[in-house]
């Protein structure tokens, strides 16, 4: 790659840590040799990048100033090599990460392509793919020619109906539903044309027409049969049915003098012409203001790092001879970002409950309650970051996940307040101790005596405060291991009768047992307040998931709605031109599209489905939930 290598990930103060920038692009997507290569250096690089996207593809014929405009909209005069001789300068496809000027948080990401045609070229075979490419790469697609739109710039422009062949937006579809590229405009970028050296008056029928007006004119149907009107129709209708909005740019020429336009990059800028500098600047804030943020389907936003997982995924289904796909790139990025999105919501737990948790807490029923707030949050960051979980595998690693941590925590709570307690119960037992070593209590009366002091210890030790769990249990333990000793000061007193001794030794044993019914009880309680703490966490994993399920739904009802309205602008438009025919095949497609509707907006079932499944996955590691709800068919059967 020579020169043209990366000097790239200097890391600059003013730019979040976690991001990079690029002083210069970098390769790609190579093409080399009849083969299409992810080249890893970039990969690197989008890895580093958190931020959402808004990625701009410049495609189109060699030599045509595509090179040159990507750099306008970096800001800099050099970085995209321009070419000035006629053989084709940039090879597969280039990338340039910038900081968004306008959209804080936001990453520029400029795609420079291959010039398409170049009859020098070993493999035309894979312009197509570039082509491709492009267009599931960016949100917005820049289709870039020379002086006019004219028949031969449709017929270059040739690539965008082998699309449908090229690339699927579902991975298997139903044979029952309409053309699977008749989903394309529900993915597709924007398309903007770029027209440069344009030499016309944008004037039609004498009147002035808008660029915007220029393009969809171009765009219209030419009436007849013949095969080549038909051959020159078909591009104009599959931008019309694929892209869903257009726009168009015109550009003067920048310069007369010949040699400055062999060398754009090195002409200053007050030598271009004046009308062209502002036709760029125009396009430029254009582009800064409207191109979005790159989404996939229902929503899901693309970052710098997902991108790099996007490139792999396609070019690794090219190179396999298969075909591109939408949903199995969604699948992909699922099976990479659903583990991470595990993790962080583990940590996010982990974070919260240290900050927010004093060991030993004062009872289960604390600990439990500050678990319950720090998992509501952590499922939420689940819910946010995953996505296609759909035989909710990694929400199951989550629950088993979380409800390890809560273990490990009541567990440190138990051994943290034993400790205290035991430390506590054995400074305020010491004196009891030392008196039965010096035989202080083995005189007449001793017994009594002895009682006195137990009991002193007894009431000091409940007056210390934060004892936690374990505070009954120590105090029990240390009572138990009194008994012999209270037995034999008991037997050896000698103020006391063979009949007092009797009853004393029966109180004694009946205290015992009460102590131990009541300790008994306290852990029936906590049994108890651990199921229900299960099926709080059951509950909120199901409200948490349905409210995601909605959301799911209405950004795909939404994604079908924006679809149909454009299909029937599609058809009011053919209609219009007078091409009935053509207007009445896209009925079934719009009548598919308007059950898919009815059906989206009617998902009671599916809904009641994924979470039965849901909750028959979570029981197993939720028994308590079950115990309590009888969950399963009858939680949902209570809502149906
Ligand atoms: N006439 C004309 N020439 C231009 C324009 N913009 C750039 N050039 C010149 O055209 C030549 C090719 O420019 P590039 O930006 O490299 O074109 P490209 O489309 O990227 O070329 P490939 O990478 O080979 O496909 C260079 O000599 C530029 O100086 C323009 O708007 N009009
Ligand atoms: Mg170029």
């Amino acid at each position: 790659m020579g020169e043209r290598t990366l000097h790239a990930a200097v890391p600059t103060p003013d730019y979040p840590e976690s991001e990079s920038i690029m002083m210069a692009p970098i390769c790609l997507v190579e093409n080399q040799e009849e083969q299409l290569t992810v080249n890893s250096k970039a990969l690197e690089i989008l890895d580093k990048i958190s931020q959402p996207v808004v990625v701009v593809a410049i495609v189109g014929l060699y030599r045509t100033g595509k090179s040159y405009l990507m750099n306008r909209l970096a800001g800099k005069r050099n970085g995209f090599p321009l070419g000035s001789t006629v053989q084709s300068e940039t090879k597969g496809i280039w990338m340039w990460c910038v900081p968004h000027p306008s959209k804080p948080n936001h990453t520029l990401v400029l795609l420079d392509t291959e010039g398409l045609g170049d009859v020098e070229k070993s493999n035309p075979k894979n312009d197509s793919w570039i082509f491709a490419l492009a267009v599931l790469l960016s949100s917005s697609f820049v289709y870039n020619s020379m002086s006019t739109i004219n028949h031969q710039a449709l017929e270059q422009l040739h690539y965008v109906t082998e699309l449908a062949k090229l690339i699927r937006a579902k991975s298997c579809p139903r044979p029952d539903e309409a053309e699977d590229s008749s989903e394309f405009a529900s993915f597709f970028p924007d398309f903007i044309w770029t027209v440069r050296d344009f030499t016309l008056e944008l004037k039609l029928d004498g009147n002035p027409i808008t660029e915007d007006e220029y393009l969809e004119n171009a765009l219209k149907l030419i009436p007849g049969k013949t095969p080549k009107i038909q051959n020159s129709n078909m591009p104009r209708e599959c931008i019309r049915h694929f892209f869903r909005k257009r726009k168009c740019f015109v550009f003067d020429r920048p310069t007369n003098d010949k040699q400055y336009l062999n060398h754009m990059d090195e002409v200053p800028e007050e030598n271009l012409e004046r009308h062209f500098l502002m036709q760029s600047d125009n396009f430029c804030s254009y582009i800064f203001t409207h191109a979005k943020t790159k989404t996939l389907r229902e929503g899901i936003i693309v970052t710098g790092k997902r991108l790099g997982t996007l490139v792999v995924t396609y070019v690794d289904a090219i190179n396999s001879g298969a075909v591109p796909c939408l949903e199995n790139a969604v699948t992909a990025l699922a099976q990479l970002e659903n583990p991470a999105a595990v993790q962080r919501a583990a940590d996010h737990y982990s974070q919260q409950i240290a900050q927010q948790l004093r060991l030993p807490t004062d009872t289960l029923q604390e600990l439990l309650d500050v678990h319950a707030a720090c998992e509501r949050e952590a499922i939420a960051v689940f819910m946010e970051h995953s996505f296609k979980d759909e035989n909710h595998e990694f929400q199951k690693k989550l629950v088993d996940t979380m409800e390890k941590k809560k273990g490990d925590f009541v567990l440190q709570n138990e051994e943290a307040s034993a400790k205290y307690c035991q430390a506590e119960l054995k400074r305020l037992s010491e004196h009891l101790t030392e008196s039965i070593l010096r035989g202080i209590f083995s005189v007449p009366g001793g017994h009594n005596l002895y009682l006195e002091e137990k009991k002193q210890v007894e009431r000091d030790y409940k007056l210390v405060p934060r004892k936690g769990v374990k505070a009954n249990e120590v105090l029990q333990n240390f009572l138990q291991s009194q008994v012999v000793v209270e037995e034999s000061i008991l037997q050896s007193d000698k103020a006391l009768t063979a009949g007092e001794k009797a009853i004393a030794a029966e109180r004694a044993m009946k205290e015992a047992a009460e102590k131990e019914q009541e300790l008994l009880r306290e852990k029936q309680k906590e049994q108890q307040q651990m199921m229900e703490a299960q099926e709080r966490s059951f509950q909120e994993y199901m409200a948490q998931m349905e409210k995601k399920l909605e959301e799911e739904r209405e950004n795909l009802l939404r994604e079908h709605e924006r679809l149909l309205k454009h299909k029937l602008k599609v058809q009011e438009e053919m209609l219009k031109e007078e091409f009935q025919k053509k207007s009445e095949q896209l009925n079934e497609e719009i009548n598919q599209l308007k059950e898919k509707i009815e059906s989206t907006k009617n998902e009671q079932l599916r809904f009641l489905k994924i979470l039965d499944m849901a909750s028959n996955i979570m029981i197993v590691t939720l028994p308590g939930a079950s115990k309590l709800l009888g969950v399963g068919t009858k939680y949902l059967g209570s809502r149906i």
